[in-house]
């Protein structure tokens, strides 16, 4: 038996303030909510949906770092950013706030003072790292070091970029801090630790016993959490940007940013209602929790026992967590600029902020993580938007226009198909709202698409344009069908696509229509005159996918020359002009080449220095073929010491770079250069 709820409060991860929104978040997190809510709204249901820019955090404070510009300015233009462009996209929150708002400071303050004043929390000091240089502790993230995994000298105190271990700042080669570059010490830091431990048994009976219900990736996961056993977890840390920690003693110290962010939920309510504790302290509210599959952790274990400790909170009802969406094979990724950003969408699809709502439901990763393609999303829309629901609705209004001017045409009498035809279009409703009640969004857009289907195949099968001059009452009787299949189908996807079923209930003139109207033939009234009808959707062609898919690979080409970038050699120490003076590097041609027996590395060339002719041993065996060396120009350090080796006397040095990978390159002058010429 499932609970009546009086209300609902819905909230959607608050997503950090460091860069802008892309497909990903999108998919996995505020498209659902979107659909949810709106369904919500239009069943007359009583709810809030809230959410937020999350602003502290160490990923804000190097964003800030790198750009040499205050956390809070950071926070500030993407919080704008972001913001602005989630209303473009319809995701039609209630409230949009954020966690560097002072009535955040205020309620994540005063929350963690409750739970400190009836101590709940656990004091521990523990050993640090300090970076004595800057004066300030080091988060794991500003320890850099190299991997002890893959030998990547950028790696950081918790991951490794490169090869992607996850890592801890003791197991660093030669780990120094990334603010002053010198080497940490560990200094001892306190800290206040919620005991999760001590939930165990609460969440164990809440969510193994009592929310069975949960999509199987959540359950899945708090399961293996919960069989693992939990540890206490800090909530604080030493940071300079952040709540700071409300009690004596604590300066520089803030609220871990998982513990104050959650709070946002809270915060945002309170900014937008004075009825907040209605929505968050009755168990009449039902409680959902919009977010992707890393964030389960802190919404299913961490916040709701940071909400069972502090007392006079519900819990959430649910917690659909999507799971993650892939681009074009690879795995998003904010750093690497490998996303589709949502402000960039809008501003390169203008008008069709619906087709990417669609697709991003259609390919949504609601139980196992997903790949959007620009082939794909071109696909569904010319294959389904345009030639399914644009063609449909296009047709019934565009022969209304024709055959009767665009006044609704009397309904003759109904025969058998058109009968069945309205049964199958009253059969959605049920099935939409139970895939909806039960967060099955994909399922869900079927649905509601299968009204315009309906429709399309209602009218490719009468083909009232074949019967309007023997028979126009069936043609009247048709088309007014068609028009009342056009207005239900706007009702089924408003959650899904608003700006369409705008569009749709604008041009039928029909001004607003409820949800319980759905599966109803009467919603265009004989006589009624409709507005002038426009195309819905048109074709994406070829060449607007072909400027995506080059900006992904001007992204990967920029990301391999970042990444080069980041392998490149420390530079050596500085060496005097008249040190430098003291090397004779000149052009030279390389005559001859041959292998060196019985060794794999070494070629013995003869080489035209301008000066003379003479042998040099060079390890380049195993990168070049001695025939493709004959001719070729490069430079050599002629007054390098001679040395013999395999019984060759080498003398002098030609001059190689090596490139990422460990592949060599010949250096040489960009056109032919006289032999002795010398590099200064
Ligand atoms: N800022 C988003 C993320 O982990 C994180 C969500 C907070 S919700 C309280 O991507
Ligand atoms: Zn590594």
């Amino acid at each position: 038996m499932t609970k009546e709820f009086k209300r609902y409060l819905v909230t959607s991860a608050l997503p950090y303030a460091n860069g802008p929104v892309h497909i990903g978040h999108l998919a996995g997190v505020y498209v659902p909510s979107d659909i949810y809510v709106r369904y919500l709204r239009l069943r007359g249901r009583d709810v809030v949906w809230v959410c937020g820019s999350d602003e502290h955090g160490v990923p804000i404070t190097i964003k800030a770092r790198k750009e040499g510009v205050s956390p809070q300015q950071v926070v500030d233009r993407y919080h704008e950013l972001i913001k602005d462009s989630f209303e473009r996209l319809g995701i039609s929150f209630d409230i949009y706030s954020r966690t560097s708002s002072a009535v955040h400071a205020e309620t994540a303050s005063e929350f963690f003072r409750k739970l400190y004043d009836e101590g709940k929390f656990i004091e521990k000091t523990s050993m640090q790292y300090y970076d004595e240089e800057a004066g300030t502790f080091l988060a794991d993230r500003y320890i850099v070091g190299t991997c002890p995994k893959c030998g990547n000298d950028r790696a950081y105190g918790d991951q490794c970029e490169m090869c992607g271990s996850t890592l801890s700042p003791d197991e660093l080669i030669e780990p120094h801090s990334a603010v002053s570059g010198s080497v940490p010490v560990k200094r001892e830091t306190k800290h206040w630790y919620l005991p999760l431990d001590r939930y165990e048994g609460f969440l164990c009976e809440w969510i193994l016993d009592g929310h069975k219900e949960w999509k199987s990736n959540v359950y899945g996961q708090c399961k293996s959490w919960l069989d693992g056993g939990l540890q206490p977890r800090a909530v604080s840390r030493d940071l300079d940007w952040g709540i700071p920690v409300p009690v004596e003693g604590a300066e520089g110290k803030v609220l871990y940013v998982w513990f104050d962010a959650p709070i946002g939920y809270i915060s945002a309510t309170k900014e937008l209602t004075p009825d907040w504790e209605r929505y968050w302290k009755s168990e009449d509210t039902k409680m959902v929790h919009f977010i992707g599959k890393d964030n389960i952790v802190f919404h299913c274990i961490v916040f709701p026992s940071m909400l069972a400790a502090h007392g006079g909170y519900i819990l959430p009802d649910n917690v659909p967590a999507n799971e993650f969406l892939n681009l074009e094979g690879d795995k998003i990724s904010t750093s690497r600029n490998w996303a589709v950003w949502l402000h960039e969408y809008l501003d390169e699809f203008p008008g069709k902020e619906d087709v990417l709502r669609y697709v991003l439901c259609a390919n949504a990763p609601e139980t196992k993580d997903n790949d959007f393609t620009w082939k794909d999303f071109q696909a569904r829309n010319n294959n389904e938007l345009v030639a399914v629901l644009g063609n449909f609705v296009n047709r019934a209004l565009v022969l209304t226009q024709k055959y009767y001017d665009g006044v609704v045409p009397a309904c003759g009498e109904l025969d058998a198909y058109d009968r069945e035809t309205l049964a199958e279009l009253g059969g959605i409703k049920a099935s939409l709202e139970n895939n909806i009640e039960t967060y099955h969004f994909r399922e869900a857009l079927k649905d509601a698409m299968n009204a315009a289907r309906i429709g399309n195949k209602y009218l490719a099968d009468t083909e009232p344009w074949k019967l309007v001059k023997t028979d126009p009452e069936r043609v009247g009787t048709i088309l007014h069908t068609a028009l009342q299949i056009a207005a239900n189908t706007s009702i089924a996807i408003e959650p899904f696509m608003p700006f369409t079923a705008r569009k749709i209930r604008d041009m039928l003139a029909v001004g607003e229509l409820g949800w319980e109207q759905l599966g109803s033939t009467d919603l265009v009234a004989a006589g009624h005159r409709i507005a002038k009808p426009e195309l819905l959707f048109e074709k994406i062609e070829d060449e607007a996918i072909r400027r995506q898919l080059d900006k992904l690979v001007a992204a990967k080409e920029a990301n391999a020359a970042a990444e080069n970038t980041q392998n490149v050699e420390k530079q050596k120490d500085n060496v005097s002009f008249d040190e430098f003076g003291r090397m004779d590097i000149r052009v030279s041609t390389i005559l001859a080449a041959e292998k060196v027996a019985k060794t794999k590395k070494l070629l013995k060339l003869t080489v035209d220095t301008g000066i003379d002719r003479r042998e040099i041993v060079s390890g380049i065996a195993e990168h070049f073929a001695p025939e493709e060396l004959v001719g070729r120009q490069v430079l050599v350090l002629v007054n390098l010491a001679p040395r013999e080796l395999k019984g060759i006397l080498s003398n002098g040095m030609i001059l190689m770079a090596e490139d990422a990978g460990g592949k060599l390159r010949l250096l040489g002058p960009d056109e032919r250069t006289m032999n002795g010429a010398v590099v200064g």
